[in-house]
């Protein structure tokens, strides 16, 4: 494991606190401290289910893991106010279900439901839920040209410190996204407008099947920052309290004007890029050692034990909850329709379109226009503009 280095927490992650040098995480109640036990078990639990599902032919499209990762989004997310924006990427399920995320809406979107978020138009975890503080949880749906969520974070903390709101932005990239130019051009604005945003390089040692050596010659990411003018720290993305600890430092920064932290957290892809992908491209043994070594719940669960005194039927406890929430919310996910075909254009048009849509079929094997809206569609009226 690389040596942790920079300054922004204090003594390097996995070192515990002292009396002189305390961590933000010495601050958590005991019930924090399980909860963030809870996250990463139903982080990793219900992508089991989706692996399952996946199986059964019941996924559509790709299934994305973050498997060995859970304690780098928990932790980090863990963090954030509930007015606070997170900006998510397909390996942060953990921080999307912290932020308030439920597990249902997440199996529907992967079933690409017609209840499901984005009611069948988008996959996996690429949704959200954006708006005022309060109104909102926080968390933005996703794009896929990797790095441009950091312009995108920069524009939504540029509008908090316009409007002098209270809120912090954190936004997750891997170290494939370092490579582009958003990234840059994202994070360098931010530096110099003073934006109030964490920007967390999830160092997880592979872009696709590019190895992290192959994608920079600096020797790490966190060095970077200095490029920015910016504080620059790199924590052990596998135990969950050194994530919370350097984020929430970050994060307070951040809130009392101090402007952006680059935060790079080590830890390590055990699946490969999503679930069709066989890593052949892995070295033999790498994967085993990460899981044998430096699981992240199994990490956790020894501080639980021996710090915290948690009891084995605390643990069960928790288990057997996040076991019922995930039943449970297969069950309804299973149940629910599939997408109405014209779903499809929901959104698509801010304004009534001058042109309505499907007018190539009208008149075409009758009138199957009106027929053939789905329910609550508003966008044009329900006798096809005849009225
Ligand atoms: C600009 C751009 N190039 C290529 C891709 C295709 N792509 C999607 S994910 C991915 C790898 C991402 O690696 P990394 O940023 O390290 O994140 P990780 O998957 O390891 O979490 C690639 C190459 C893309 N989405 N956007
Ligand atoms: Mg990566």
């Amino acid at each position: 494991m690389v040596p942790p280095r920079g300054g922004a927490a204090g003594k390097g992650p996995g070192a515990r606190g002292t009396a002189a040098t305390p961590r933000p995480s010495d601050a958590l109640t005991r019930a924090q401290k399980l909860d963030l036990y809870y996250w990463m078990r139903l982080t990793r639990q219900l992508e089991e289910r989706l692996v399952n599902l996946y199986r059964q032919t019941k996924v559509v499209g790709g299934l994305f893991r973050s498997l060995g990762q859970e304690a780098d989004a928990v932790g980090s997310c863990f963090a954030l106010e509930p007015r606070d924006v997170m900006s998510p990427l397909i390996r942060n399920l953990g921080a999307m279900l912290v932020k308030g995320a439920t597990p249902v809406e997440v199996l529907k979107q992967y079933m690409a439901k017609g209840d499901s978020p984005t009611r069948g138009r988008e996959l996996n975890i690429h949704f959200g839920d954006i708006g005022p503080a309060g109104a909102t949880r926080g968390f933005l749906g996703q794009i896929s040209p990797l790095g441009d969520m950091v312009p995108v974070m920069t524009g939504v903390t540029l509008s908090f410190k316009m409007r002098g709101e209270d809120r912090v932005g954190l936004v997750y990239v891997g170290d494939g996204a370092t490579s582009t130019g958003a990234f840059h051009e994202g994070i360098n604005f931010a530096a110099v407008l003073k934006c109030p945003l964490v920007v967390i390089v999830e160092n997880n040692g592979y872009a696709y099947s590019t190895p992290t050596h192959k994608q920079t010659a600096a020797r790490h990411f966190v060095d970077k920052a200095v490029g920015y003018g910016v504080p620059g720290v790199q924590a052990d993305g596998n135990d969950v309290l050194a994530v919370y600890d350097v984020t929430k430092t970050a994060v307070d920064r951040a809130r009392a004007g101090g402007g952006v932290t680059l935060v790079e957290l080590m830890t390590y892809r055990r699946k490969g890029h999503a679930e069709h992908d066989n890593q052949s491209y892995v070295p033999p043994g790498e994967i085993e050692r990460w899981a044998a070594e430096n699981d992240p719940l199994d990490r956790y669960l020894r501080v639980l034990r021996e710090e915290l005194g948690a009891t084995e039927a605390e643990i069960a406890a928790i288990d057997d909850r996040v076991r019922d929430e995930i039943d449970r919310a297969t069950d309804e996910a299973e149940a629910s329709p599939p997408p109405e075909p014209l779903d499809a254009l929901v959104g698509v048009y801010a304004d009534p379109p001058v042109t309505p849509p499907l007018w190539f079929r009208r008149d075409a094997a009758g009138d199957r226009y009106g027929a053939e809206r789905a329910e609550g569609w508003g966008t044009w009226p329900s006798d096809g503009g005849k009225r």
